[in-house]
């Protein structure tokens, strides 16, 4: 009797995890930004003579806010729209991750969607001195399913580099402006002005399932 109902449950976890892993979703995902604000102190304040320090009572955090749409593995064809927001101290990159916050009501939320950004160099090309840590950056999102209730969860990390207003760089997602004094430098996705960067209006995070300990596949 007890060992028939160990093989019972044996099977039925056998059986039950194959399963869900063919329902619609693949070990690879492609998830799609459709918007990215990206928001942090230029090296002068642009106010004063050149080199004039930014007064510590206009100083600053960085922030980045950004959506990302992450296919919902439940209803093929549908999407979840996660919003991710972060802030830090300028040019001081935490390298932690923060939870995005999924966007519309749903009555059963089954991942946990976090982000975080780490400082980038361009391979072969060096930044000039002082240049703000913010950026170029790259960008890590990971979705960690919780679908299953009797497994551990499922894990897929996604890894993006982006840079700013170099059409040529295909990591150049984004253009970034300065504004009046002490506003910084504020990037969107996609084009502003005559900067063409309309090949860019999608900043896609392709995906991978990780397996290790701490995930099965
Ligand atoms: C997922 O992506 C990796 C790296 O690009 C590749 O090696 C692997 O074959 C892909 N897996 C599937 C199932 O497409
Ligand atoms: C600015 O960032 C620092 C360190 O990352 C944090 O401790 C502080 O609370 C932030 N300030 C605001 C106004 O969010
Ligand atoms: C985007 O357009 C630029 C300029 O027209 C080009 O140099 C670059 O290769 C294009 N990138 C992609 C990924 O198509
Ligand atoms: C977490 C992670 O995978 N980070 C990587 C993202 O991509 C950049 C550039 O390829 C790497 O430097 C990071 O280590």
């Amino acid at each position: 009797m007890y060992l028939s109902s160990v093989f019972l449950l044996l099977l039925y976890v056998a059986l039950a995890r194959p399963a869900s892993h063919v329902s619609s979703e693949d070990d690879n995902q492609t998830w799609k930004v459709t918007r990215l604000d990206y928001h942090y102190m230029t090296e002068w304040p642009g106010f004063g003579p050149p080199h004039t320090e930014w007064p510590e009572g206009r100083k600053f955090n960085s922030t980045i806010s950004l959506d990302v749409q992450i296919p919902d593995e439940l209803a093929p064809g549908s999407n979840w729209v996660y919003k991710c927001d972060m802030n830090w101290e300028h040019s001081v990159l935490p390298g932690i991750s923060a939870d995005c916050i999924p966007q519309s009501i749903h009555k059963h939320v089954h991942d946990n969607v976090a982000f975080f950004v780490e400082p980038w160099q361009i391979p072969g090309k060096d930044l000039p001195p002082g240049s703000p840590a913010e950026m170029p950056f790259s960008l890590t999102i990971q979705k960690t399913s919780v679908t299953q209730s009797w497994g551990p969860a499922r894990r897929w990390l996604g890894n993006v580099t982006i840079s700013c207003d170099d059409p040529g760089s295909p990591s150049s997602y984004l253009t970034c402006l300065t504004g009046p004094p002490f506003d910084g430098m504020r990037c969107k996705l996609g084009a502003i002005n005559n900067i063409d960067l309309s090949n860019k209006t999608e900043l896609q995070v392709f995906a991978q399932e990780v397996c290790d300990s701490t995930a099965s596949c």
